[in-house]
């Protein structure tokens, strides 16, 4: 925990103390709160609507991950929107096409940030090529459905309406046009912020997420142009759960980045249209979060709830270097429909945070303590022959591998690609070693198969590592290479 959180911890503590003192007070002015609590309510929103805009601004609109600048200390003005909604052939994962319909070009749709007291002037505009009509329904609007009604626009067509942000928060918008979850399925939801005046306190990276549910006709995986599923929609059964429209969009070189010591905000939305987000970021603590978008902060948060329409701001300081796993904590949802995302922290270690793995043995409850290796007599860990080799790596496999690629080296399908037979593993040694040494995301092709997943760098000795390769490449079909400790060293010494 940082400093600054436990100051904080410690002051909500003292708090806590003089607690019951107050209780007698609040009492009182509960009496009293009771009786203006609905006209106090009503006067907030009328204070927001009679703040006085000062001329005009074209929003800034951006494409996820990304966020437009913030307000500053900006006066409110009338803000001008044009969002053109495109109805466009996407991938879903690889092999896998899609048909979106979206709010300007992206899934999620573009985001607005607009601040308290802004007058939006939006104009939505229905492109030619288009098939269906489409609407807007902003969850930022006070006023019948939110934008809905007056927002209706056949392809070829623009509408403007506007609306006066009366409530900071993070907001969801989506398509309401019947059926109305078929176009939110599709993809037509975005974020829009109302900052409150002066803006948010200032971060170092902001970056816009947002989940989303589809149903396809065709299970997981199963490549060609997939039709929208009604009949799954409803059952809510999603093929792929995902964050930004598609697999892989926060992955490997499209993985959002910090280095450490930064401040990180997240705009997390989700537009469902069926699933309820569990958010979370393995490795992390978020120190803030708005809830529900709103103005409550909770802070030391592990997982944050996201209702389907719902959305949430969450900030932490990134202390330590590494890939974070942005994840749905539903977690099948992460590791076989494709709620995973990755922040890459860059900078300097520190030991004291975390220490990475710092001794391994063998647990052995029968023996009086950690030993150097499994088995009776057995004290050295230093394979002589290739046997030998062969079988410790065995027991490394059985240790470590094995959870992934599975007992067999079969893998599994979409998620670990096999060991088994593998042309990849037999093709190239010493990039194999590196695989292992250092882990591996992006795409790979394993005997046919396209894998884009992430395997993290496994802690073992070059002895370790020689001896596993070995018992790979010695079974299940593979080349019989023996991988020596040496080779392993002069893989290493290569970068
Ligand atoms: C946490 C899960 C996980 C663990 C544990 C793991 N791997 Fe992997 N491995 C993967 C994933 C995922 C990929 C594909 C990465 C990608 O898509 O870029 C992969 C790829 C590979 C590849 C290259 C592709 C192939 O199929 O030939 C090799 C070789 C490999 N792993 C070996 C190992 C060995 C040996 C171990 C144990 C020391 C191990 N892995 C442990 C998940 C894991
Ligand atoms: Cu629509």
């Amino acid at each position: 925990m940082k400093t600054e959180n436990i100051i904080k911890l410690q002051q909500q503590m003292n708090y806590k103390n003089t607690f019951t003192v107050s209780t007698k007070i609040i009492a009182i002015l509960g009496v009293f709160a009771l009786f203006s609590c609905g006209e106090q309510m009503a006067i907030k929103k009328v204070d927001a609507s009679t703040i006085k805009v000062t001329g005009e601004l074209k929003a800034e609109l951006t494409s996820p991950p990304f966020v437009p600048a913030s307000v500053g200390d900006r006066s409110a003005k009338k803000l001008i929107v044009a969002m053109e909604i495109l109805e466009q052939e996407g991938e879903m994962t690889d092999g896998v096409k899609y048909v979106y319909w979206t709010f300007g070009g992206s899934v999620p749709g573009s985001f607005i940030r607009t601040r308290v007291g802004d007058e939006v002037e939006f104009t939505l505009k229905n492109h030619p090529d288009n098939k269906l009509p489409h609407n807007i329904d902003l969850h930022a609007v006070t006023g019948a459905g939110g934008g809905a009604s007056s927002s209706f626009v056949a392809p070829g067509h623009e509408v403007t309406f506007s609306f006066k942000t009366l409530n900071p928060g993070l907001y969801v918008y989506h398509c309401a046009t019947a059926p109305v979850g078929m176009h939110i399925a599709n993809g037509m939801y975005g974020l829009i912020l109302v900052e409150p005046a002066g803006g948010l306190p200032k971060v170092d990276k902001e970056y816009y997420i947002m989940q989303g549910d589809f149903y396809t006709k065709g299970k997981n995986g199963e490549v060609g142009l997939q039709p929208f599923d009604m009949q799954k929609a409803i059952d809510e059964k999603a093929d792929y759960v995902v964050f930004n429209g598609k697999v892989g969009a926060l992955t490997g070189d499209n993985a959002i980045t910090a280095k450490v010591g930064e401040t990180v905000r997240l705009y997390v939305g989700n537009g469902g249209p069926n699933l309820v987000s569990s958010f979370h970021v393995i490795g992390e603590i978020f120190d803030r979060v708005n809830v529900e978008g709103g103005s409550l902060v909770n802070e030391n948060v592990q997982t944050t709830l996201i209702p389907a329409g719902g959305a949430a701001i969450v900030e932490f300081k990134v202390d330590v270097p590494g890939t974070f796993i942005i994840v749905d904590h539903s977690i099948f949802r992460a590791f076989n429909k494709g709620a995973l995302g990755m922040l890459k922290v860059e900078g300097e270690e520190n030991k004291t945070l975390y220490s990475g793995k710092q001794t391994e043995g063998i647990y052995n409850p029968e023996g009086a303590t950690i030993q150097s290796m499994p088995g009776k007599e057995v004290k050295v860990v230093t394979a002589t022959n290739l046997k030998e080799r062969i079988a410790l790596g065995k027991i490394v496999y059985g240790q470590t591998c094995f959870a992934c690629h599975q007992g067999e080296g079969q893998g599994i399908a979409g998620a670990f690609p096999p060991l088994a037979n593998s042309d990849y593993l037999n093709a190239d040694v010493d990039r194999a070693i590196k695989i292992v040494l250092e882990g591996k995301t992006g795409e790979m092709t394993v005997n046919g198969k396209k894998y884009n997943s992430v395997m993290t760098a496994q802690t073992l000795t070059d002895e370790e590592v020689a001896n596993v390769l070995t018992y790979v490449y010695s079974t299940w079909g593979n080349n019989k290479t023996e991988v020596t400790p040496m080779r392993v060293l002069k893989v290493k010494s290569m970068h």
